[in-house]
């Protein structure tokens, strides 16, 4: 299996890139984001308390979403592997996953880290906040909340899979396709 995790800071273009390397390595997209997106637009009791923290830029905790990737898994037993987008987000929930995965024989093959300047992640996250809709995206106080949070909460993990010698970091500055191509590279060398 090829289990890749796409990380970035908010707004680094993981949701973007993750369509491509979908489509390119024909594998099963898990986004945390889209699918507490899914549960609040459903107003679930999930949906509704995760809603409370997505909208001040804060991280959902732990436990919702390691539960949601673990009958995610196991709904997709004849996937090729999957594409982790947004998860993990903290040292417990890449802990969680590497349970998980290993318990199946599956390890995570790599993490693609996407490399993008604060400056850059504002502008493209208020942009979208135009059009998307996103109540966490409208306003640059909570877009520095989320950076801020990413600083200091997930960016650990690039260090995490160092360790394991699973870390490619790709320059995530550029067009969406000059970025495509270099994560498909790092893909293809991992
Ligand atoms: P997510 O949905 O994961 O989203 P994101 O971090 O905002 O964005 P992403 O990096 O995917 O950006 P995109 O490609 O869309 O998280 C939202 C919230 O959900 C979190 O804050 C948290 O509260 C919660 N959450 C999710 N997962 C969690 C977890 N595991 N644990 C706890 N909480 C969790 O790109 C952004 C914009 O840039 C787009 O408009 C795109 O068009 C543009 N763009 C992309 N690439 C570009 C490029 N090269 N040049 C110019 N613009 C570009």
């Amino acid at each position: 299996m090829l289990n890749l995790v796409l990380f970035g800071p908010p707004g680094a273009g993981k949701g973007t890139q993750a369509e491509f390397l979908v489509k390119t390595f024909d594998l099963k997209h898990v986004s945390t984001g889209d699918l507490l997106r899914a549960e609040i637009a459903a107003a679930t009791e999930l949906g509704i308390e995760a809603k409370k923290f997505m909208d001040a830029g804060n991280l959902v905790p732990d436990s919702v979403v390691i539960g949601m990737i673990a009958s995610l898994f196991k709904a997709n037993p004849d996937t090729k592997g999957f594409i982790f987008d947004g998860f993990p987000r903290t040292v417990a929930q890449a802990e969680a996953l590497d349970q998980l995965l290993n318990s199946n024989n599956a390890p995570i093959s790599g993490m693609l880290s996407l490399e993008v300047a604060d400056e850059e992640l504002i502008g493209r996250l208020l942009n979208r906040g135009k059009t998307s809709g996103r109540s966490d995206d409208a306003d640059s106080s909570i877009i520095e909340n989320r950076i801020k949070n990413y600083h200091i909460q997930t960016s650990p993990l690039k260090e995490y899979y160092g360790l394991q010698n699973k870390l490619t970091e790709v320059d995530g500055m550029g067009s969406i396709e000059e970025i495509a191509e270099r994560l498909k590279l790092g893909v293809e060398t991992l």
